[in-house]
């Protein structure tokens, strides 16, 4: 199993002090819980809007064994209204402030500099931004409290990204994007960083296969790579499953796949089910056959 670090310049849960800052080294893929604060989350609909249904949800990732958790406050689904700043920060701050200190990493998802700066005032840990570290102020944002943070790849924004994914040659331009995005947040003093090439985000079918494809090239370069495939239409064109709710086991198969692949960090819906399944896939310590290739020209036509 692949061994990963990430390095901090704060103090969070299960890291070791070093010459570099705080450490968190893992082998193997470790499980971010999806936890979303949003009325209008494509795959739970807003099952987490109240406070103590979020903190009941946590409870359970927690005591499955999820080390990580990420709070989004902003839907990015394909179509997904933007949200303002202040409504964001009242959804996500009184849940980081009840889950912060109780021994688990705390990742926030957002693309907001502002929200980010707050979430991390309140005790998260870890920024996860689906546009990249794009905008300065936010790499600055991450810099200056000493927080990594995932770079994802998406190509346009969430209200069309959609609509005509295009690429020339998809693995090298979202590679070296990463490249790319991971250097200048290093240069600007970000701790260390994930990379994610952004299952679903402004990408085709073929596209996203690519990726995953991939995985092997990308896992092998400096950075732990995170995937988030978690109930994603991917799966509904691969497997036929048109609610998102049902698309757990197709979610499942893919991320170990991924894990096998050298993946670091898989985050899902059903975190406490992935837990237990990377757990038997580690035991095993086999090699698998990879899962056969799905057509795609069937998929189009689905
Ligand atoms: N996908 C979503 C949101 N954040 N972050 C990373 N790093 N990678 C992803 O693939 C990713 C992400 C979209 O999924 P979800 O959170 O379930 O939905 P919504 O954005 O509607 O809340």
């Amino acid at each position: 199993m692949n061994a990963h670090t990430l390095t901090f310049g704060l103090q969070a849960p299960g890291t070791v002090r070093t010459a570099r800052g705080w450490e968190w080294r893992w082998r193997g893929a470790a499980v971010m819980g999806i936890l979303n604060v949003t009325p209008d989350s494509f795959s739970d609909g807003g099952r987490h809007a109240a406070l103590d249904a979020a903190l009941n949800s946590a409870r359970g990732m927690r005591g499955a064994g999820v080390l990580i958790l990420d709070i989004g406050g902003e839907s990015t689904r394909p179509g997904a209204a933007p949200v303002p700043a202040h409504e964001e920060l009242d959804r996500v701050l009184p849940l980081i402030r009840a889950l912060a200190g109780q021994g688990v990493l705390l990742s926030v998802d957002t693309m907001k500099a502002e929200v980010a700066a707050a979430a991390l005032r309140a005790g998260a840990h870890l920024i996860n931004d689906v546009s990249g570290l794009r905008d300065p102020a936010m790499r600055r944002v991450c810099a200056d409290a000493g927080a990594p943070a995932c770079v994802m790849h998406m190509q346009g924004q969430p209200q069309t990204m959609q609509a005509a994914p295009h690429y020339g040659d998809v693995v090298n331009e979202v590679h070296t994007y990463l490249r790319e995005q991971a250097r200048e947040a290093l240069n600007a003093g970000v701790p260390s960083v994930l990379l994610d090439p952004g299952i679903g985000f402004g990408k085709t079918p073929e596209h996203n296969l690519s990726l995953l494809r991939a995985l092997p090239d990308l896992s092998a370069g400096p950075h732990p790579v995170l995937i988030g495939a978690s109930r994603k239409r991917l799966i509904d064109l691969i497997a036929q499953v048109p609610h998102a709710a049902d698309r757990d086991p197709g979610t499942l198969a893919l991320h170990l796949h991924a894990a096998r692949q050298g993946v670091a960090v898989v985050r899902a819906h059903a975190a406490a089910a992935h837990v237990q399944a990377l757990r038997v896939q580690a035991a095993l310590g086999v090699e698998t056959p990879d899962i056969q290739a799905p057509d795609v020209q069937a998929m189009r036509g689905a």
